[in-house]
């Protein structure tokens, strides 16, 4: 079993050059009971680390898939930063391995043509239990560990 405690770095302060960074939060409605607690927690993140409200867009897009789309349009309209957010669950079909391929790629993709940082905040787990571990249970919270991870890399400016 991994040693989640070890994360400690999550807790590290972010020192950004400035707080006027625009920061675009995609977040898919398929299973949302989970995606809007992730959404939250990415939300305050940024709020506490001093991001204005008005700097933060919410765009809520149908499905994972549709991340790459949101993070896409966002990093062409100019936006600092981009965090994917997204729940897919293993069931009978192939679906889940087309859907986390692409959304992986696609992110990548994105962050690469626009030099901007877009965090990979896509849950891929077994069951709903799992995914309800890592947004706010035992195994932390994505949400907010996504948006950690987009403030430190805008930390450089
Ligand atoms: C179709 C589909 C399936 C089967 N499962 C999920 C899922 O677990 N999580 C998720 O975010 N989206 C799912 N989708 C929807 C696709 O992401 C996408 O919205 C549709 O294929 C339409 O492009």
């Amino acid at each position: 079993m991994a040693d989640y405690s070890s994360q400690t770095f999550l807790n590290e302060k972010i020192n950004l050059p400035h707080t006027n960074f625009k920061v675009g939060v995609v977040t898919a409605l398929w299973n949302t009971a989970i995606t809007g607690v992730l959404k939250s927690g990415a939300v305050n993140t940024l709020l506490d680390a001093g991001i204005p409200e008005k700097n933060i867009t919410i765009w809520d897009v149908p499905g994972s898939y549709e991340l790459i789309y949101g993070a896409n349009k966002l990093a062409t309209d100019g936006y600092d930063a981009v965090i994917c957010l997204g729940v897919v669950i293993q069931g009978e079909t192939r679906h889940f391995d087309f859907i986390c391929d692409a959304v992986a790629n696609g992110i990548a993709n994105v962050t690469i043509k626009h030099n901007i940082p877009v965090a990979f905040g896509l849950l891929t787990t077994d069951n709903q239990e799992q995914a309800v571990e890592r947004s706010g249970g035992k195994h932390g919270h994505k949400g907010e560990e996504a948006a950690w991870t987009v403030l430190k890399l805008l930390e450089r400016g």
